[in-house]
């Protein structure tokens, strides 16, 4: 299952869960009755005990599974991506002033073969931007901050064929929302 496909299943069932915990606490408030100072306390116990038992859990099972890499792996190819209000230049070879910047938001779109491992190295020239590596279907893959004077670095592995596209994902001022860049993902052999 995609992540995003798991976080929205996990969020709808965590959300029906509170919704009804609500419902019932509200429906039982129409019988109001004392519980009994004693029996309180045993299920306030009962509850922190419960919650502090399953953070634990989730905290030690989660911790085995952080999206880092573990250690840098060699890339097969690097493209670097330089956010300015409002567009992403992207380059195989470092983009360093401005102009270059300019020239690479003109250029033709990269091709990366597929199955390649890329190194994304990102900053900004002006302000915080973030940058968001999208699939053709347009499921993101991967994120990372570019900050001015600053070089981040994102490895994805990417292996279907498509247009990708880089979106912002920091509001950055008026044009955030036309902030984009893309790059080809092509078959194996199908470009010099
Ligand atoms: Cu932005």
């Amino acid at each position: 299952m995609l992540p995003q496909a798991a976080a929205l299943s996990l969020f709808i069932v965590v959300a029906v869960l509170v919704a009804a915990v609500f419902a019932g606490v509200a429906l039982s408030t129409r019988q109001p009755h004392d519980p009994g100072a004693a029996a309180a306390t045993r299920l306030r116990r009962w509850f922190a005990g419960v919650l502090g038992t399953g953070l634990l859990a989730a905290l030690v099972v989660t911790l085995l599974h952080l999206p880092y890499p573990r250690g840098r792996a060699h890339p097969d190819l690097v493209i670097y991506g330089v956010g300015m209000q409002y567009a992403w230049g992207l380059s195989t070879s470092p983009i360093t002033t401005q102009d270059e910047w300019q020239n690479s938001t003109f250029a033709n779109p990269i091709d990366v073969p597929a199955g390649s491992l890329v190194e994304f190295r990102v900053t900004s020239f002006d302000v915080n931007h973030g940058f968001g590596v999208f699939d053709p279907s347009h499921h993101l893959l991967g994120q990372v901050q570019a900050m001015p004077g600053y070089e981040n670095r994102l490895q994805l592995r990417l292996t279907t064929p498509g247009t990708y596209w880089v979106f912002c994902l920091e509001l950055c001022g008026m044009g955030h929302h036309l902030m984009r860049g893309e790059f080809e993902v092509v078959p194996p052999g199908a470009h010099p």
